[in-house]
């Protein structure tokens, strides 16, 4: 059996525990199979975030989107209504799971998304090894860079 890349928790009628498997396997109008599509520049196979949401069974609660990494303790959470129909979860690259230098196995990615630090849904959000989605009535944790200082000294963690 497959390893379990995605947890997914909170205000949902149905917790998820995804495996690679399971993310290929969500419904063909979800999928993207090429994301350069949405995401200049960026390559691989991905699916809508609402393909997961659906498969989670999202209540009417569920007003912010937690996007955890217990890799290197990133975390954001966002407004969901602004990312329901932008959101995607970057799996695969070259038919392979995506690998941990592209921030695999799984990546939360923004279509169209803010550049650092402008708005609530800027690229900061596109969280790296994000392997917990949690759907929360109020705003939850969120450690991403506050300043131009955090933020360069992320990216320099990030480069070593
Ligand atoms: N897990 C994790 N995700 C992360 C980060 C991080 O440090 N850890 N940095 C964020 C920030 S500040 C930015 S700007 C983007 C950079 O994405 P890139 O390395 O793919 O260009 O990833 C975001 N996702
Ligand atoms: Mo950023």
């Amino acid at each position: 059996m497959s390893d379990v890349i995605l947890r997914v928790s909170g205000e949902v009628a149905s917790p998820q525990a995804m495996t690679y498997e399971d993310l290929a396997s969500l419904n063909a109008e979800f999928q993207i199979p090429d994301v350069s599509e949405f995401a200049p520049s960026r390559n691989g196979r991905a699916v809508w975030l609402q393909g997961i949401l659906d498969a989670a069974g999202a209540t009417e609660r569920a007003k912010f989107l937690g996007l955890h990494s217990s890799h290197d303790n990133f975390h954001a959470s966002i407004p969901l209504t602004e990312v329901r129909e932008r959101g995607f979860v970057i799996y695969q690259c070259n038919g392979e799971p995506l690998p941990r230098e592209k921030g695999g196995p799984a990546r939360f990615f923004i279509r169209d998304h803010a550049q650092c630090k402008t708005d609530e849904i800027d690229e900061c959000a596109n969280v790296k090894f994000v392997d917990h989605i949690e759907l929360t009535a109020e705003k939850g944790f969120d450690n991403r860079p506050e300043d131009e200082d955090e933020h360069a000294k992320l990216h320099q963690k990030e480069q070593s």
